[in-house]
């Protein structure tokens, strides 16, 4: 019985503990309440933990959001499901955070969630890549890269390479490991391909999604090799699927490098983030590396101080990026009328 009369006081007390659990939830955790008052609270949902360049970029953030720099970071790994990420926004709602920072797993999906968060009046900040929605009025701002000119940067290096190299457009037959479907990282860099292979005349045989992971990586070029006999361009959408892919390549007995003529299987990737693949990049197992930098903390962390001043930031802010490469056969690629000197990884 009285087991039961605590249960009836505690489903009574229910929404008034859940009414008083916005600011004050977080502000528990604190032992120094005056410094509490002060903190800025970002609630943060990264998409996951699938690849080098996610856990720079979650450090990265880590990092630039400290209790030194002023914030009070809430932190929550998506695992590479957007139902885990509309979880923790809606969970940063509850809370009452001041600023919700978003790095969406894919594009489509995300109306209701960021409506509900716009109707709390909490600010959304997008990292990374983007959200497609109709109303561009339920999120402040985006920084992040542009996936598609990284494309272009590595289909006009290959383009140039295969010329001076005396390899004609038709000789070239490519696979593409592509990174999680429908993520705006996949769309702008499958984009870039298909419009160049179109282009160029190039044979692009077959793409399939190995989800940004070196393991996938490995599967879906172990699988390629069973079902194609002639692919020499494996062109991965990250580096880590490259690494798996070299894996996969070198155990079917195939020579990973730049001479396709002497039949060698050429791999391009992007990213330019871990020490191996740079490494791999300095030995020609990667011929080409585009770079995307994941070194958003800052940057966030600046549009967030922007918009804590009243300031309206840009919409849509991107990043300048690279392309690496130890060949020297091709020194600049220009795209869009801009001229990129290819570097050294
Ligand atoms: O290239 C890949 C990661 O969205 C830019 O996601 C990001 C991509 C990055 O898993 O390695």
């Amino acid at each position: 019985m009285k087991k039961i009369a605590t249960l009836l006081t505690l489903l009574l007390l229910l929404p008034a503990l859940a009414a008083g659990c916005g600011s004050s939830a977080i502000k528990e955790e604190s032992t120094d309440e005056t410094v509490e008052e002060d903190l800025i609270t970002v609630g943060f949902s990264q998409l996951g933990a699938e690849s080098d360049w996610r856990n720079t970029n979650t450090i990265s953030m880590q990092e630039a959001f400290t209790r030194d720099n002023g914030f009070n970071l809430v932190y929550k790994n998506g695992q590479q499901k957007q139902a885990n990420q509309i979880t923790a926004v809606r969970m940063f709602i509850q809370q009452g955070v001041d600023y919700i920072v978003l790095a969406p797993a894919t594009e489509t999906g995300w109306e209701s969630v960021l409506t509900e968060a716009r109707d709390a009046g909490i600010p959304v900040i997008l990292v990374d890549r983007r959200v497609d929605v109709a109303d561009k009025t339920l999120f402040s701002c985006w920084v992040g890269s542009d996936f598609e000119l990284e494309s272009k940067k590595m289909t006009e290096w290959l383009r140039k390479l295969t010329e001076v190299r005396n390899i004609s457009p038709e000789e070239l037959h490519i696979v593409n490991i592509q990174g999680t479907m429908g993520s705006t990282a996949q769309i702008g860099r499958t984009r870039g391909l298909a419009n160049a292979a179109r282009e160029n005349g190039w044979d692009l045989i077959t793409e399939v999604s190995g989800d940004f992971t070196e393991n996938k990586g490995r599967e879906v070029m172990a699988a390629m090799l069973k079902g194609y006999d002639n692919i020499n361009v494996v062109y991965c959408e990250n580096d880590n699927m490259a690494i798996g892919a070299i894996d996969a390549l070198e155990a079917a007995g195939k020579r990973v490098g730049p001479n396709i003529k002497n039949g060698e299987v050429m791999v391009v990737s992007f990213d330019g983030v871990n020490e191996k693949s740079l490494e791999y990049c300095r030995e020609g197992k990667i011929s080409c590396i585009a770079e995307c930098n994941p070194l958003h903390g800052p940057r966030v962390r600046a549009l967030i101080e922007a918009l804590d001043k009243g300031e309206t930031p840009e919409t849509f802010n991107y990043v300048d990026e690279k392309i690496f490469s130890s060949l020297n056969t091709v020194k600049s690629v220009t795209v869009d009328g801009i001229e990129y000197s290819v570097e050294e990884p």
